[in-house]
């Protein structure tokens, strides 16, 4: 089980997280949701497709984004967290800052989404003040520059490390195992052949036994792969989410969530048999 604050998510089958973007410049539905009205109905969309979990994002992290100011990114926020209060599933918040987290998780949130893996100036103790899930990411480098030279030795052992070192200092700060995901961060400092030797090696990032998240959804590295643009991504992105919930992902985020989950379905109904 996943504890999420009030929510206790069963981790037995992969669970799709269902992202929303109240952003003018996302890489792939940037614009799309910036609306408090709209980003509500695509994230009331999504539940009624399956999604287990919201993942809200108010600042895009894609490569050379530029980051949004604190208080720009909670006005984006808190509406939209409101108004999905009464809904019967988590809401995550995909931020790297403190006092964001804080603003979201006394408005509700049950999630915190964080690419810099609570290692921002007081973000470890925003979340072990309170019962919240916490997804640990890896990136190498910041958003602006992270694609210009990625460099690793051994990806899959370096991630795995970091992401170990990570849920460590996590659970030493008071934070329970149980409300701990970890997440090898695909495209955040990433080659695309490190992107596909993380896909391949994805059971080496379940370090000390932690759920795994994987956020393939859309990315450069399926439109390398395709020749398509983010537009176009979606028969890529459902291949990814099925190979890596094959190599055990337990929560897939993706943007595309009735699509994802009937393959999911064919998935499931032949591993049962
Ligand atoms: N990817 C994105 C954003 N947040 N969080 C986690 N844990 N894992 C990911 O892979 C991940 C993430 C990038 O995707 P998106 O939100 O669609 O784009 P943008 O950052 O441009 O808003």
């Amino acid at each position: 089980m996943l504890r999420c604050g009030r929510f206790s998510l069963p981790l037995d089958f992969p669970l799709l997280m269902g992202v929303v973007n109240i952003t003018p410049d996302s890489f792939s539905d940037g614009g799309q949701f910036l609306s408090a009205q709209a980003a509500i109905a695509q994230a009331e969309r999504l539940v009624s497709e399956g999604a287990a979990i919201l993942d809200l994002g108010a600042e895009s992290t894609r490569p050379g984004s530029a980051p949004v100011s604190e208080d720009e990114e909670l006005a984006r926020l808190l509406p939209v967290l409101e108004a999905l209060q009464g809904l019967e599933v988590p809401v995550s918040v995909d931020t790297r800052r403190a006092r964001v987290m804080r603003e979201v998780l006394a408005a509700g949130a049950s999630m915190i989404n964080d690419i810099e893996a609570l290692s921002g100036p007081g973000s470890l103790e925003a979340v072990a003040a309170s019962g919240c899930g916490v997804c640990l990411m890896h990136m190498q480098g910041a958003p602006a520059t992270m694609q210009v030279a990625p460099h690793y030795d051994d990806v899959v052992a370096e991630v795995g490390a970091f992401l170990a070192a990570r849920a460590a200092a996590v659970e030493s700060a008071g934070i329970s195992r149980d409300r701990i995901v970890v997440d090898p961060g695909f495209g955040f400092g990433k080659t695309v052949a490190h992107n596909l030797e993380l896909l391949r090696y994805l059971p080496r990032m379940a370090v000390s036994g932690l759920p795994v998240l994987a956020g393939l959804s859309r990315k450069a590295t399926l439109g390398t792969l395709t020749g398509r643009p983010a537009v176009e991504r979606m028969p890529a992105s459902i291949a990814a989410a099925l190979l890596a919930a094959q190599r055990g992902a337990t929560i897939l985020r993706v943007h595309d969530v009735a699509a994802t989950r009937d393959a999911l379905a064919v998935w499931r109904a032949v591993e049962a048999g």
